[in-house]
């Protein structure tokens, strides 16, 4: 159910004061320590950022994929590793539970992650299977009442922190591609699963990054979600036309941040005697970026209204994720050129948040994917229409 408007509007002022007041200036010291204060998680938790997509029958918010958005624009305005930590709550580490699971599932574990007590880690990507994610390796055997898990799984994101895993594993080996492959809630601490080191990155510091190793890993056959198998690269595709819309949104949060970040400089920085924001040349990345930033705003709230009414928004969720993410990337390179020398110093903003955007255009599905995608489908409409 939609929030009403003036609820809406206080979730909005909220999130807006939390994120100019706590989260921009703790962003040294999270870059510094590679770490989210502890304080800041728990102010999380408080506001409720950990729940925004769970039904409210599960202990979370219950938005609308539009609300999603809305807060999600103004949560994306502060450096990305702070919105990681909660977001594979709201968005991958839950949603394959939220969408498919069983009863039992739902109510076993959704107002935990909801709460924020339980992290939630969604493990698709391989060592060899990334883009190609219908040819995930890691098997599943059925042993009785019993699934016995096998393979590695990369670059999860929240895995040194989950508590819960969705994990997609082939449970039939003779079926080729996505058909043999299902989807598991594994809890960790089960034996056989290990974590790796986290990685060292480019950017995010604060946001964490590992393997997540099953060998003879054996969990009840009642965490198959959904209780069906081979139906899992579906649970893991839905999840993800939800997860890039979320994306897209927190790129135009961080790309209108940075924009304000690129006027206040360039309208007190002072050269050949004015502010440098009187020229021209940079005028032209003004523009460009605040124009971009708004047709991203447009296309994410509109794709996210269609969602709430019930459409599939595949094809547009890869259109805003590809279009939003690039976009951030954009914006950012002209900040750190605006920034002009500063822009490559760190004690400035403009090369972390440059670093930082670099990744939007690769989770969750590349932008080669998104336009595999959007291609796809309009060729199949094309050969549907003849
Ligand atoms: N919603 C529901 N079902 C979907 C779907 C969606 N968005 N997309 C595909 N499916 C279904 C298809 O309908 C098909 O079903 P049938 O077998 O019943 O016909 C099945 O899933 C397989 O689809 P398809 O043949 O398109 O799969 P491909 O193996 O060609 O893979 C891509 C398609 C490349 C788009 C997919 O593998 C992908 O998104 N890769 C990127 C993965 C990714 O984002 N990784 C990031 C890691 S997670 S942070």
């Amino acid at each position: 159910m939609a929030l009403d408007q003036d609820t809406r509007d206080q979730l909005i002022t909220t999130i807006r004061r939390f994120v100019d007041e706590r989260l921009i200036p703790a962003e040294p010291v999270v870059a510094e320590t590679d770490a989210i204060p502890a304080e800041i998680v728990d102010e999380m938790r408080e506001i409720g950022l950990f729940g925004l997509s769970i039904p409210e029958e599960f202990g979370g918010l219950g938005l609308t994929m539009e609300e999603e958005a809305l807060l999600v624009l103004e949560l994306g305005r502060a450096a990305p590793a702070f919105r990681s930590m909660f977001a594979t709550n709201v968005g991958i580490g839950s949603q394959g539970i939220a969408i498919d699971g069983t009863p039992e599932q739902k109510a076993r574990y959704l107002p935990r992650l909801a709460s924020g007590e339980l992290i939630g880690s969604f493990a698709l990507t391989e060592p060899e299977v990334g883009s190609d994610a219908g040819s995930v390796r890691t098997s599943a055997r059925r042993e009785g009442d019993t699934y016995v898990l096998n393979g590695t799984k990369r670059y999860i994101t929240n895995a040194p922190h989950a508590g819960l895993f969705t994990v997609m594993a082939r449970t039939d080996p003779e079926a080729k591609g996505a058909r043999g492959v299902s989807a598991f809630a594994v809890e960790a601490g089960t034996p056989g699963l290990s974590l790796g080191k986290p990685e060292k990155k480019m950017g995010q510091q604060g946001a964490h990054v590992c393997d997540v190793i099953f060998e003879n890993c054996r969990i009840p056959a009642d965490a198959l979600i959904g209780g069906a198998e081979g139906v899992g690269f579906k649970t893991a595709m839905k999840v993800l036309d939800k997860g890039r819309l979320h994306i897209a949104a927190a790129c135009t949060g961080l790309a209108e941040r940075i924009t304000d970040d690129m006027m206040a400089y360039a309208v007190s920085r002072k050269q050949f005697g004015k502010a440098i924001a009187e020229f021209q040349l940079l005028q032209a990345m003004f523009a460009d970026s605040r124009a971009e930033a708004y047709a991203a705003r447009c296309m994410v709230l509109d794709a996210a209204r269609r969602r709430d009414a019930g459409r599939d928004v595949s094809v547009e969720a890869s259109c805003a994720k590809m279009f939003a993410s690039e976009m951030v990337g954009r914006v950012a390179d002209r900040n750190v050129q605006v920034h002009g020398g500063a822009g490559y110093i760190r004690e400035y903003r403009a090369e972390q948040l440059f670093r930082d955007a670099r990744l939007f255009r690769i989770y969750e599905g590349t932008t080669q994917i998104q336009q595999t995608i959007i291609a796809n489908a309009m060729i199949d409409a094309a050969r549907a229409a003849l």
